[in-house]
């Protein structure tokens, strides 16, 4: 996640050949095209070029078949980025090319074991991170991560998640003051007097969306949600993600903005 400082690069990471043994908790497992997964990352890369990013990729890692989903792997705020524990073990190293992909940018902090976090759990608003207490991230570890924040005067606030993977699986920012959310899986007066614009209810899965660089890069596949952010006044960058979709990742999970 970014802390909305004026971002100038996105950390990425290739598409490991293994994805289809991805993780995966509330979806059902079905074939995942490589290749197809392949070409829609590199358009989401293109996407952030044309916000004017610098797409930098971390190191591959294709005996980690998650490892595109480099969101997990840390926290960053302007001030630091905190290289997260991730709760499938399966998933732990991960972590070591983002933290070598994050040093040129920010001092580095690690959340230690046993606490488990996975970066798509946090969701800055403001001086706040909303962390989800879900089947990735433990109550130890937002205990942590307040302790870790507690000297740039970050607030944390759990949040229960249940029945998506992560927070951002239900909610996003999609401007300063505008939360995109799936009601139904996130209980959205825990995030204050944030607006909140609904998800469709035929796209229960709309609610994951990037906002960068003063656009919203959004999934293809999600129409009706996209016409809603249009008509609110987002500026929308859509992008094919189907594919990687069928590994319960979203467009915030493929990147870390600094
Ligand atoms: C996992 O289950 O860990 C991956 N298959 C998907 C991770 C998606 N990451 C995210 O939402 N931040």
């Amino acid at each position: 996640m970014s802390t909305g400082g004026v971002p100038s690069a996105a950390i990425t990471r290739a598409v490991s050949p293994a994805l289809a043994d991805c993780q995966l908790t509330h979806l059902t497992r079905q074939p995942i095209d490589v290749a197809r997964a392949q070409r829609e990352h590199a358009a989401y890369e293109d996407a952030l070029r044309g916000l004017g990013l610098a797409v930098v990729r971390a190191a591959p890692a294709p005996d980690c078949p998650d490892a595109v989903f480099v969101e997990d792997c840390a926290v960053v705020l302007d001030e630091a980025a905190i290289i997260t524990r991730p709760g499938a073990p399966s998933r732990r190293a991960e972590t070591t090319g983002i933290a070598e992909a994050l040093r040129p940018h920010r001092p580095l902090r690690y959340l230690e074991a046993p606490a488990c976090l996975d970066g798509g759990d946090v969701l800055r608003i403001g001086r706040t991170l909303y962390v989800g207490t879900s089947t990735r991230t433990t109550p130890a570890a937002v205990a942590q991560l307040a302790r870790l924040v507690a000297e740039w005067d970050y607030r944390v606030v759990p949040v229960p998640v249940t029945g998506c993977l992560h927070l951002k699986s239900a909610v996003t920012l999609v401007d300063a003051d505008l939360v995109l959310a799936n009601a139904a899986w996130i209980e959205t007066e825990a995030l204050g007097s944030v607006e909140v614009l609904p998800v469709h209810e035929g796209e229960p899965a709309g609610g994951n969306a990037l906002w960068v660089a003063g656009a919203v890069i959004y999934p293809e596949h999600h129409p009706q949600t996209a016409r809603r952010l249009a008509d609110a006044g987002c500026r929308l960058v859509t992008v094919p993600a189907g594919e990687l979709a069928k590994a319960e990742g979203g467009v915030t999970c493929c990147s870390l903005i600094v």
